[in-house]
């Protein structure tokens, strides 16, 4: 079941300078910092809230790191804004996947690939989803052989 709002993917050009933004505007705390070499970007996680199910909300704030990358190539063509979406698994994230593709909606990848803080993530295609890019998101921990 997808049972929260993972996060939202904000794409930036200035990663430190958006970050002190969300901080200093708002009042957000620490952010988790990391780099994902296969998505292209460096990205800042701000938690947001707890959600029932055990897990959190974030924003997740993007830059690219290479102009091949889809962020890259979001930013180039709408410059800075809303890049997407992620629902939260309770459950396995390839199986949740499979049953959104029963439907019809293409998942872009074939197998989950590495996300935020070991999570396991994949993606629908946005012109499936009346034009927004969904990622599906199962957070670590959460894998069936995690326990
Ligand atoms: N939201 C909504 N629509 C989008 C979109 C987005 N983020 N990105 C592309 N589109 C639309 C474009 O506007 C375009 O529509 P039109 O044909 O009507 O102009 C269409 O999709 C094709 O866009 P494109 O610019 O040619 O881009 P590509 O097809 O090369 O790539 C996508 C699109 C979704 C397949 C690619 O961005 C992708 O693989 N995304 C998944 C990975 C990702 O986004 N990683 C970064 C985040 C990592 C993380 O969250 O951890
Ligand atoms: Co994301």
């Amino acid at each position: 079941m997808l049972t929260r709002i993972d996060h939202i993917g904000i794409a930036c050009h200035d990663l430190e300078a958006t970050v002190a933004f969300y901080q200093e505007t708002y009042g957000f705390g620490d952010a988790h910092y990391e780099t994902n070499q296969e998505q292209g970007v460096r990205e800042a996680m701000l938690r947001i809230n707890t959600t029932g199910d055990g897990a959190a909300s974030y924003l997740q704030l993007l830059t690219p790191i290479r102009d091949d990358s889809p962020v890259a190539k979001w930013l180039a063509k709408n410059g800075e804004g809303v890049h997407h979406i992620a629902f939260g698994t309770d459950g396995d994230v390839q199986d949740e996947a499979d049953g959104i593709a029963s439907k019809g909606v293409r998942v872009l990848y074939d197998a989950p690939r590495n996300g935020s803080m070991g999570s396991r993530i994949t993606f629908l295609h946005p012109k499936d989803c009346h034009g927004v890019l969904t990622e599906l998101v199962q957070k670590a921990g959460t894998a069936p052989q995690d326990g």
